[in-house]
């Protein structure tokens, strides 16, 4: 039995987790905050997280934000083996790599306006936006997953991440990514939070 709340907002990362929750089909509470409205930061909330975020996740007393963590916490919990490969199988290298990617990479690379500098991306962890969108692209092909045929949480996290990107002309729209995007957008999880995140 799970005891889940998804803390969420509309038009948000919420929609991450919510879209696994929908592909695991297990029950769950929302609390929908209002961030214009400035609900994230109030007391109740940061008691939460600190960080005056959303998403966040409670099960039972095990709290979890962000938005990756949230969906490795749960794929392993309530989805292990089908949407998080096993410790024991070849596929959790690249599930736990392209998991992670997204948020320590994809995003800053993709988001922060830097000029290109050898020596600075050498420096840092995202290195540059060009050498991110060839590693992209590689990992999506050829697909139809980050890990082949098999759908996984790397799909949910990663694939946000360039559904996001696309969305706010982050990322070219090459074929290899509007098509990934086109799937993504066809599952019926995705459809159902999209619904609950964007509105028809
Ligand atoms: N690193 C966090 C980012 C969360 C985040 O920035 N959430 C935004 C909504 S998409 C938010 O809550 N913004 C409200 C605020 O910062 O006041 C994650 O991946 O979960």
């Amino acid at each position: 039995m799970s005891d889940i709340t998804l803390y969420f907002a509309r038009a948000s990362r919420g929609f991450i987790p919510r879209w696994l929750l929908e592909e695991l089909g297990i029950a769950y509470r929302v609390e929908t905050l209002d961030l214009k409205a400035g609900e994230q930061k109030r007391p109740a909330f940061l008691a939460v997280n600190p960080m005056g975020k959303v998403p966040a996740l409670t099960d039972g007393a095990v709290v979890v934000t962000e938005a990756a963590a949230i969906c490795l916490y749960l794929a392993d919990r309530y989805g292990y083996g089908s949407l998080a490969p096993r410790v024991d199988d070849p596929a959790r290298g690249p599930y736990l790599r392209w998991s992670l990617f997204a948020s320590a990479v994809v995003e800053p690379a993709l988001w922060l306006d830097e000029p290109r500098d050898p020596k600075a991306a050498s420096g840092r962890g995202w290195g540059d936006r060009e050498a991110v969108v060839g590693a992209l692209r590689g990992a999506l092909t050829p697909g139809p997953w980050l890990l082949g045929d098999a759908f996984s949480a790397a799909d949910v996290v990663l694939g946000s991440t360039v559904s996001f990107a696309l969305l706010n002309a982050r990322l070219p729209p090459e074929p290899v990514f509007a098509a990934y995007r086109a799937r993504m957008d066809e599952r019926p999880a995705h459809k159902r939070a999209a619904a609950a995140t964007w509105g028809a």
